[in-house]
Order: structure tokens, then C-alpha cells, then sequence
């Protein structure tokens, strides 16, 4: 028969022990242990003496039993610290041995730059900007109102053929089709004419589509800067001004600059503008494939704007006149640059981009 001395005894027993060996523990295992052989639910040194008491008078077994909840929480309490300072510890060792040696060089970032395409946009715009323009911009998804209808090209009209178009699939009321990705800037000069009385004077980067085959210097997509000045006054004497200027602070004084006839509905008179070729150096080598012999590179195409464009857009034809260019940046990338093929620019080779 268990007597309540000997229970007693034993649970001092219990707490000096168990408090000694808690101090020597030094790990989790270690902790699981000792946490077992002292509160283990079946076999705890702890567990087994309280069902012992079970044995006692009801007297005896309340004081008893308030003296072993007291080891209980006093071993539950010193467990909870331990599990703790286990924690901390390991912590603090972590930190120790993964710590920063502030004195080593530093691993340089790479740093991201702008694209060579929007670099060039931005050399072109900063020079029809020193020349007294604005910059603005329009909608890449566009009406066929503003894309073809508005220059002076309606349906039907082979001049559609020149701009091979990306349509959406979206149809009027007269089941025709009537946004589209726009073939090239040039609508914005209806738009900025039909907004604006003149004096006008804008340039329009931005970007266009063309359901095209690529090849060295064709891209499906590709950036065109439109220019548009309108005031009483203007000649074509004024256009090659302007753009012989531009070549001057985009290209150097010592490129060429050759202006050709050239058709566009929207314009009268119309020219081409080339550059002589920086591959063949404008000798039109007959194996270049930059201007496949011909010495020079097409850059834009400009004109007078077309007395019917104007007065489309409400300005008077009779006291206004105007002219109008729109140019490809890739091209003049590619000029200013020396890179003998346009699809390198979206290629997204971290090489090829990193040289600029
Ligand atoms: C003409 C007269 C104006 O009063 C105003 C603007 C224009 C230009 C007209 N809107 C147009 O887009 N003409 S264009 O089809 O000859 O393209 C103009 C320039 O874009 C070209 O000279 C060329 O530099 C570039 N380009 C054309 N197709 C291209 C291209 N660049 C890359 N890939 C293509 N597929």
C-alpha cells in the first residue's frame, strides 16, 4: 500500500532530479527525451506516481495531489523555457555562421538601359524638338477612318496595297471591317489637324504594323517618327530645310541626303528621303545587302500635305499648306549604328542589346 510520505518523497525526488538533468540538456533530441521520461503521458516518472495516489485516503490524496500539480506545472514551465533558449540559441548560431563580411567587394548589379530603338526615338524627337516641335502621341489600335479614309485613301483605293494591313475582328454595321493595327503614324495628322487650328508643328513617335515578310530590313513591326508643320506660308523649300537639319544633328554634317519623287494619296507633291549607305559607304557595291547596290537607304517618306487632307480635317486649303514626313527609326538605327540587319533589334539578345 502507498503511503503520502512516500509519494511525497518521491516527488521531490522527481523535481530536484529532473531540474538537474533539464540544466545539462543541449539539444532538441536531448529535450524530447527528458520531456518523455518525466511528463511522458504513459510512462512519465511523474505520470506514474500521480496514478499512484489513487491508492491514498480522499484527505490525504487532495493535499497530496496539490503538491504534485505544483511539480507538474513547475517541470511544464522550465520545459516551455528550455524549448525557448533551444531556439534562441540555434538562432544566434545560424546568424554566426551565415554572417555578412561587410569588408568583401560588392557583386556589381547589372543595370538595365533603354532599349536601342527608344534611344534612337528619343536622338530623333530631341531634334525636331531644337527645331520648335512637340511631341505627341496617338492610338496603335486605329480606325480605318483615321488610317486610310482621312489621308485621302477610301475603300477600294490601290493605295491600300502599299500599307499591308493587320485588321481586328470587328465589323460595322455594314459588315465592314473598321479598326486595324495602324500601318504607320500618319493618321495623327488628322487627328492633330481636326483638334488643332494651325500653326502646327508635332512630331509622332510611336509604334506600327504591317502584315509584312521580314527580312534584313523589313520587320512586321517597327517605330516611325510622323512630322507634321502646318502655317500660312509653308513650302517645300521648308521640308528639305528641315530634314536636311535633322540629318545634320542625327547623322554628322558629312552624310547624304537624297530626296526622290516619290506617291503618297496624302501628299502632293510626294518624295522619298534616302541616306547614302554606311555598309558600302554609298558606292552601291553590288553585294551589299543593306542597299542591295543601290548606295543608299530609304528613310522616310514626306511631302506637301494634300490640299483634300487639309480641308478633311477642317483647315482651309486656301490659306494654309503644309508638309509632312514619317521616317523609320529602325532604319536610322541601323545608320547610325552599322547594324546590317533590322531583326537583331527584337531578337531580345542580351549580347546584341548590351552594346548600346
Ligand atoms: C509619307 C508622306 C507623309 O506626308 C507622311 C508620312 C509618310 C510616310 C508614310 N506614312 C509611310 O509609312 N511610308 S512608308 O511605308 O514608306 O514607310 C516610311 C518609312 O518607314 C520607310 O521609309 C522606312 O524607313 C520605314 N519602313 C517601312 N516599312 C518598314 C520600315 N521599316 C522597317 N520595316 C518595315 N517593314
Amino acid at each position: 500500500m502507498t503511503t503520502a510520505p512516500e509519494i511525497l518523497g518521491t516527488l521531490h525526488n522527481i523535481r530536484t532530479v529532473a531540474v538537474a538533468e533539464l540544466d545539462g540538456v543541449e539539444d532538441d533530441a536531448a529535450l524530447e527525451a527528458w520531456r518523455i521520461a518525466y511528463l511522458g503521458r504513459r510512462e512519465g516518472r511523474l505520470t506514474l506516481i500521480m496514478r499512484r495516489m489513487a491508492e491514498l485516503e480522499a484527505e490525504e490524496r487532495r493535499s497530496v495531489g496539490v503538491q504534485a500539480n505544483d511539480v507538474k506545472a513547475l517541470l511544464e514551465s522550465q520545459l516551455a523555457e528550455k524549448t525557448e533558449a533551444l531556439k534562441s540559441a540555434k538562432l544566434a548560431q545560424a546568424a554566426q555562421e551565415g554572417r555578412l563580411d561587410v569588408t568583401l567587394p560588392g557583386r556589381r548589379p547589372a543595370l538595365g538601359r533603354l532599349h536601342p530603338i527608344t534611344q534612337t526615338m528619343r536622338e530623333i524627337t530631341r531634334a525636331f524638338i531644337s527645331m520648335g516641335f512637340q511631341v505627341v502621341e496617338g492610338p496603335e489600335v486605329e480606325l480605318d477612318h483615321y488610317n486610310f479614309g482621312m489621308l485621302n485613301i477610301p475603300r477600294g483605293h490601290p493605295a491600300r496595297d502599299m500599307f499591308d494591313t493587320l485588321w481586328l475582328d470587328h465589323t460595322n454595321a455594314e459588315g465592314e471591317r473598321e479598326m486595324l493595327l495602324r500601318t504607320h503614324t500618319s493618321p495623327m495628322q488628322a487627328r492633330i489637324m481636326e483638334a488643332t487650328q494651325p500653326p502646327v508643328r508635332v512630331v509622332v513617335p510611336g509604334r506600327v504594323y504591317r502584315f509584312e515578310a521580314t527580312d534584313a530590313t523589313h520587320e512586321w513591326h517597327f517605330t516611325q517618327v510622323e512630322g507634321l508643320a502646318v502655317d500660312r506660308g509653308i513650302t517645300f523649300a521648308n521640308l528639305k530645310g528641315t530634314l536636311y537639319e535633322f540629318a545634320r544633328l542625327v547623322f554628322g554634317s558629312e552624310r547624304r541626303v537624297r530626296f526622290r519623287c516619290d506617291f503618297f494619296p496624302f501628299v502632293e507633291p510626294g518624295v522619298d528621303v534616302a541616306i547614302d549607305c554606311f555598309s558600302c559607304d554609298g558606292a552601291g557595291a553590288p553585294d551589299c545587302r543593306i542597299c542591295r547596290g543601290s548606295g543608299w537607304i530609304e528613310i522616310m517618306g514626306a511631302g506637301m500635305v494634300h490640299p483634300r487632307v487639309l480641308e478633311m480635317s477642317g483647315i482651309d486649303h486656301t490659306e494654309y499648306t503644309g508638309f509632312a514626313f514619317g521616317m523609320g527609326v529602325e532604319r536610322i538605327a541601323m545608320l547610325k549604328y552599322g547594324i546590317d540587319d533590322i531583326r537583331y533589334f527584337y531578337g531580345n539578345d542580351a549580347r546584341f542589346l548590351r552594346q548600346f
